[in-house]
């Protein structure tokens, strides 16, 4: 069985820029090195075409920071692609340059238009529906404007509550499956996932629930052994992979790419 949720002909990355001691940040944990960035960044990217699918890897942006985190600023459906609306004023100019990069690959490129505000790192698409986190990057006048357009091609959109303090809803779950979900307690708790199967994060490996399932894989940061056991207890061919500068700009896995099938390739 091919899960549109998960199999993926195409992704596209972008190299972190050389300003990356520059991106945004929750708490300051010390600069991230470029040069190991770019080492993680690479494994990454070729974990990614490992399954098969055709990796386009953009050139860094000098003028935006946080660029390397390249889900934020778009969303890519089968049907259709739509550049987001980043709610961090440094990354609100993120979104219109990735217009042109999915004209290459969608008849349709949409754009979220404001005034609210949407980042891809709030949304979880998942095989019945799309769920989307209120957060300090998302509001309710954005999730009503993703709802407006993805309606148009039969989805369902879930608005949903990121926990305070986490900075997207998918800072803390990603999909494993069809059915399932890796998922904090702490949001898995507020019943948002309530008919899905949960995988808990291991105590203490809170930061490891933003994964990405990419085809065959699991790609999981590394440094968080239990959590990547249980996933590989549950028959997961996981995958892990260097995160610790990108952590401290509070990104994960799914951040660092755009994951697609387009219709009309
Ligand atoms: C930001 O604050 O926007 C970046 N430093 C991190 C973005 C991480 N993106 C994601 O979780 N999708």
């Amino acid at each position: 069985m091919t899960s549109r949720s998960y199999t993926f002909s195409h992704a596209i990355v972008r190299r972190p820029s050389s300003r990356i001691v520059d991106g945004l940040r929750s708490v300051d944990t010390g600069a991230p090195d470029l040069g190991r960035f770019l080492q993680d960044h690479a494994a990454y990217t070729s974990l990614l075409r490992s399954t098969g699918a055709v990796v386009a890897e953009l050139d860094a942006l000098d003028d935006f920071p946080d660029s390397v985190f390249v889900e934020d600023a778009a969303l890519c459906l089968p049907q259709v692609a739509m550049a987001m609306r980043p709610g961090a004023a440094s990354r609100l100019g993120e979104a219109a340059i990735m217009v042109p990069v999915l004209s290459e690959y969608y008849e349709e490129v949409l754009s979220i238009e404001g005034p609210g505000f949407v980042d891809g790192g709030d949304i979880l698409v998942t095989e019945r529906e799309i769920l989307v986190g209120r957060s300090a990057r998302t509001d309710a006048a954005g999730v009503a404007e993703l709802k407006r357009i993805t309606s148009c091609w039969g989805y369902s959109v879930r608005e949903v509550e990121t926990p305070a303090g986490v900075l997207h809803f998918k800072t803390d779950c990603s999909l494993l499956d069809e059915d399932t979900v890796l998922a904090t307690r702490r949001l898995s708790d507020t019943g948002c996932f309530d008919g899905y199967r949960v995988i808990n994060t291991a105590d203490g490996e809170e930061a490891s629930a933003n994964a990405v399932r990419f085809n065959n894989l699991v790609l999981v940061p590394s440094g968080f052994p239990k959590t990547a056991g249980k996933l590989s207890a549950a028959g997961y061919n996981v995958q892990d992979v260097g995160n610790t500068e990108a952590a401290k700009l509070d990104g994960g896995m799914s951040c660092l790419s755009l994951r697609f099938s387009p219709n009309s390739w």
